[in-house]
């Protein structure tokens, strides 16, 4: 097996590209995945001040990685979500990793800061771990995005993870949620700009990248995990994909170049006018926001408006 590019000797194959690299234009062959989803879908400026959301898992640590070797200006925001030893090891995967490379890293710590953890919590909201644990991650998220003043939101999702996401949403004709499938969401009504760098990118070859490039992640699975949907899909996704590498990419820009927009014009019309939580002072449709209602129902406590500066009055975003 040789490379494609020096033909010394490869340390992967990719079916999908047809391609084997060695270690050295592996990397490059990332890079390049990155920056072009970066171009193509206009995700980030060369001056854009840009904050991570990393779990110590291996995408979030990769993109994070890329986006420094191309030269982008990224900090990272990890989240204790207080699910046993899986949260004390990822953590310090992600400190690890900032601390060695004298990066920025915010940590929040649910159960300290927010009076939870996400089993307890989603047992005591009645919700499902992944949906109070989604609920949460993407509120704290937001908030840190917006209290920062970053340009970019980055997430750590890659292909597989869109394309199982979007197979769910098919599946079930999740029509709200096809309209927002898109790797780039603008800034609006106080949210931050979001986007996926690494959606022309695999699970596989995410964990390929942080061997050649010596990085450090939690290779166990969220305990929480099972029974998650979408590992279904992966799992049917990649039957597929085995015999007939590409067809993962297909359905996914097949998707954003034929049908996204239908669903996302259907989305804008029907968007109500948001207000401001009266609790965290954070966008939202109802007085007490998503997060502020599971808060209360796991017994926890938010952090008092007067922390967290209002969105949407004063014209940053
Ligand atoms: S961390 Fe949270 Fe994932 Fe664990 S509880 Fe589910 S959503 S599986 S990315
Ligand atoms: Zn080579
Ligand atoms: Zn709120």
């Amino acid at each position: 097996m040789k490379c494609r590019v020096c033909r010394g000797p490869a340390v992967i194959d990719l079916r999908r590209h047809n391609s084997n690299f060695c270690a050295e234009h592996f990397t490059k062959f990332c890079r390049d995945q990155v920056a072009k989803a970066i171009s193509d879908f206009g995700m980030i400026q060369p001056t854009d001040r840009v904050l991570v959301a990393v779990s110590g898992g291996k995408d979030s640590l990769a993109v994070w990685d890329l986006l420094l070797a191309l030269g982008y200006q990224a900090d990272g925001l990890y989240v204790g979500l207080g699910i046993g030893e899986y949260s004390d090891s990822s953590g310090g995967y992600a400190r690890r990793f900032a601390e060695s490379r004298g990066l920025g890293l915010e940590v929040i710590d649910l159960p300290d800061e927010y009076g939870y953890d996400i089993p307890t919590g989603a047992r005591a909201a009645k919700r499902a771990p992944c949906s109070a644990c989604g609920l949460t991650k993407r509120h704290l998220f937001d908030e840190a995005a917006v209290r920062g003043r970053y340009d970019v939101l980055v997430t750590g999702h890659n292909l597989d993870d869109e394309a199982a996401v979007l197979f769910g949403n098919v599946l079930h004709w999740h029509t709200e949620y096809l309209g927002r499938q898109h790797p780039v969401l603008p800034a609006r009504d106080g949210f931050p700009k979001k986007v996926k760098p690494l959606v022309r990118l695999g699970e596989r070859e995410m964990a390929a990248y942080c061997i050649v490039s010596g990085i450090d992640y939690v290779v166990e699975e969220c305990p929480m995990a099972a029974g998650n949907r979408h590992l279904g899909y992966k799992e049917a996704l990649n039957q597929i994909e085995l015999g007939s590498p590409g067809a993962k990419a297909d359905f996914y820009f097949g998707f954003l170049r034929n049908a996204a927009a239908t669903f996302a014009a259907g989305n804008a019309e029907s968007r109500e006018a948001l207000g401001l939580c009266e609790r965290c002072g954070s966008p939202s449709s109802a007085e007490v926001c998503a997060f502020c209602r599971l808060v209360e129902r796991a017994g926890g406590a938010a952090r008092p408006v007067a922390l967290v500066p209002r969105r949407g009055a004063g014209g940053e975003q």
